[in-house]
């Protein structure tokens, strides 16, 4: 029986334990993969612990928000990179791999993409956004997405300003690998974890892509689901090896777990290890799959902080998520 289910004292002997553990960084490395999370720069400035927890356990950041293409080109041809900068130089500070998020997605654009371009000034303002933007950072982000959420849940593909561009998919990683050839450049989306419409289409978007020789090393699975999600249930890992299967790297990219239902809240918690340690246990098994990052990982911070779906609570705390991956961490 877990230690924290023996109350109070339980609970204290187990953060003891967590603490007196090597952190999931360390136990990550020793499996050959890097454990991630999504940061907000300006935390690292104004709260002390947010700082030294990421520092501590994880070994991969990646920018919650700061490197959308709305904050860092608000108006044409203007860029703003001082949030950008500096998880970067925290990163690094930390020897921590980035994965820059992201180049081309239908969301968080500024108001000014709306306007009503031609093909060739699409052209043009695509080109100059990746290469100032992938350039600036260029031997410093180790994976890049360069196309976000591409499918639509309908399991087509969404309508965007890049439309105006037909071939704007491709054209965004080839511009990005010619500004930094050693960057592994990523297709990430979420709801795709396991077999179905949505995952079809992707598959078949990565495919051709590929047999068109576009520069696409890795595929990233968001997972952003519930205490009620099964990997098996869904067939992750089946769908994760036929993906490998291309040749692409995987990675985990955006992981968390929203609490619901109305049980008692341990047996929620509980449930809410189970599907973290489920899916890690995936990516243990695949051997393509190499980067497993969480969106965020202090409940105080989430973007959906009322359903606490990381695994630290809002007060730093470790949850038994975190035990859950502690200890997958360690079997070997
Ligand atoms: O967590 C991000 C949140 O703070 C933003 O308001 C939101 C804007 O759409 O984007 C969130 O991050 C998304 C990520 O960039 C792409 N995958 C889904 C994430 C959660 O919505």
């Amino acid at each position: 029986m877990p230690l924290w289910r023996y109350g109070v004292v339980g609970l204290f002997a187990a953060i003891a334990l967590a603490q007196s553990a090597p952190p999931l960084r360390e136990l990550a490395e020793r499996r050959g993969i890097l454990i991630g999370a999504a940061v907000e720069p300006n935390l690292l400035v104004e709260e002390p612990r947010y700082a030294q927890v990421l520092a501590r356990e994880f070994s991969l950041v990646v920018a919650e928000n700061v490197m959308k293409w709305g904050a860092l080109q608000t108006s044409r041809g203007q860029f703003n990179f001082a949030a950008a900068d500096l998880l970067v130089d925290f990163a690094q500070k930390h020897k921590q791999a980035i994965r820059g998020h992201t180049l081309v997605w239908h969301q968080q654009l500024p108001r000014w993409m709306y306007g009503n371009f031609s093909r060739s000034e699409m052209e043009a303002i695509l080109a100059e956004h990746i290469r100032t933007v992938v350039g600036r950072y260029k031997g410093r982000i180790a994976y890049w997405d360069v196309v976000n959420e591409a499918i639509g849940d309908d399991a087509r593909l969404r309508a965007t300003p890049f439309d105006v561009l037909p071939d704007y998919l491709e054209r965004a990683f080839r511009l990005a690998r010619q500004a930094d050839p050693q960057a592994k450049l990523f297709y990430n989306d979420y709801g795709a974890e396991g077999l179905g419409p949505k995952s079809e289409a992707i598959y078949n978007l990565l495919k051709s892509l590929k047999e068109k020789g576009v520069p696409i090393d890795g595929v990233g699975f968001q997972v952003h689901v519930d205490q009620g999600f099964s990997p098996q249930r869904v067939g992750m890992a089946e769908n994760l090896e036929r993906f490998a299967r291309l040749g692409l790297e995987i990675h985990i990219t955006e992981m968390d777990v929203r609490l619901v239902g109305g049980q008692p809240q341990a047996e929620r918690l509980e449930a809410q290890a189970r599907v973290y340690q489920e899916v890690l246990q995936v990516c243990l098994r695949q051997p393509r799959c190499k980067v497993f990052t969480l969106w965020g990982f202090t409940d105080a911070y989430s973007w959906r902080a009322a359903s606490e779906p990381l695994i630290f609570d809002d007060r730093y705390q470790p949850k038994p998520a975190y035990f859950a991956l502690q200890r997958t961490l360690q079997q070997p």
